[in-house]
C-alpha cells in the first residue's frame, strides 16, 4: 500500500510510518522539518519518502501532491494526523495568533489535503482517509476553546466525507484519542516549557504514540467492506469530571 501520513516527523505519525515500513508499505511522509524527514529516511530506509510541507500552504499542497502522484501513481491511504494545539488558557485571555495556527493546519491544512487527494481515490473507487480528531472535539474542557473546536470540525468533516462518498469504496475514520504521552503534542501546547509538559503523564499512565500508530494500522487491515467511523481511545486513567457549578461566596 501507498500510505499518505501528514506530521510524520514526531509523535503518533513518526510511530505509524515505523509499523507501515516494517509491515511493507510505502510510506509518503508529510512535515515542515526537513531534518527530520531525512533522519527518517536514513532511520527506515527507502521505503520511506519525506515531502517537506506546511500543510497549511495550499499553494504547495497542490505542488506536492502532483508530485506524489506522478511519482507513486496512487495512495491508498491519507492519515491527515499533522496538527497541534497552542495554548491551554481560557478563551477571555487567549492569543489570536495561535487560534488562527490551530484553524489554518487543524482545519484549512486537513480538508487542503483530503481535497486535493480525493478525487484520484474517488477515480480508482478505492481508497481510505484517516483523520486524527481528538477527545477534544467530543467533550468540552477548560482552555480547550478553540483546539476542540478544530477537532470537533474534523469529526464532522469526517462523518460528512462518509455521506457524500455514498455508493464509492472509499472508507473515511476519524480517530479521537485522550491523552497520549511520548510525543511532542504537550511540549508544543506549552510553547516549549517540557517542565509543564512532562508534568501531565507523571504517574497517568498514558496512551502512547505507538499505540495510537498499532490502533491505525489495525484500522488500515480491516476488510474493505468494513468501515469504522469514529474510535476513541483514552487512557484508562482518564476519565470524565462532569458538570461543574460555581457557587457565589
Ligand atoms: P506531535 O507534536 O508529536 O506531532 C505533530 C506533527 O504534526 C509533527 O510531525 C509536526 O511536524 C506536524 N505538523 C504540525 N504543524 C504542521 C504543519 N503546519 N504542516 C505540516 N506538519 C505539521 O503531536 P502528536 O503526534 O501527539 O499529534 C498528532 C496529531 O494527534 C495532532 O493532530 C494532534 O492534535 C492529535 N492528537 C494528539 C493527542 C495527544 O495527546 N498527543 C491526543 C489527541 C489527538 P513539523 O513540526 O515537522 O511540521
Ligand atoms: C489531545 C487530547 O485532551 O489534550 O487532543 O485535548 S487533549
Amino acid at each position: 500500500m501507498n500510505v499518505v501520513i501528514t506530521g510524520v516527523s514526531s509523535g503518533f505519525g513518526y510511530e505509524m510510518a515505523k509499523i507501515f515500513v516494517r509491515a511493507g508499505h510505502t510510506v509518503i511522509g508529510v512535515a515542515r522539518r526537513q531534518d527530520r524527514l531525512e533522519a527518517i529516511r536514513t532511520e527506515l530506509g527507502e521505503r520511506f519518502y519525506g515531502f517537506e510541507l506546511d500543510v497549511s500552504n495550499r499553494a504547495n499542497a497542490e505542488t506536492v501532491v502532483t508530485e506524489i502522484i506522478s511519482q507513486f501513481g496512487h495512495v491508498d491511504i491519507l492519515v491527515n494526523n499533522a496538527g497541534l494545539a497552542l495554548g491551554l488558557e481560557g478563551a477571555h485571555e487567549a492569543n489570536y495568533d495561535d487560534w488562527q495556527t490551530m484553524v489554518q493546519t487543524n482545519v484549512l491544512g486537513l480538508i487542503s489535503l483530503t481535497q486535493l487527494f480525493l478525487p484520484y481515490m474517488a477515480e480508482r473507487n478505492e481508497g481510505y482517509v484517516i483523520n486524527m480528531g481528538s477527545i477534544a472535539g467530543n467533550w468540552p474542557y477548560p482552555g480547550g476553546n478553540v483546539y476542540g473546536a478544530t477537532k470537533a470540525f474534523v469529526k464532522q468533516f469526517s462523518l460528512n466525507l462518509r455521506a457524500d462518498l455514498f455508493g464509492k469504496n472509499i472508507r473515511v475514520t476519524n480517530v479521537e484519542p485522550g491523552l497520549c504521552g511520548e510525543t511532542e503534542f504537550s511540549n508544543v501546547r506549552f510553547k516549549g516549557d517540557d517542565d509543564k509538559a512532562a508534568a501531565l503523564y507523571q504517574n497517568a499512565h498514558p496512551v502512547t504514540g505507538k499505540d495510537i500508530a498499532d490502533i491505525v494500522f489495525w484500522l488500515a487491515n480491516q476488510p474493505k467492506h468494513i468501515n469504522i467511523n469514529q474510535i476513541e481511545i483514552m487512557p484508562t486513567s482518564q476519565t470524565f469530571g462532569g458538570l461543574r457549578v460555581h457557587y457565589a461566596e
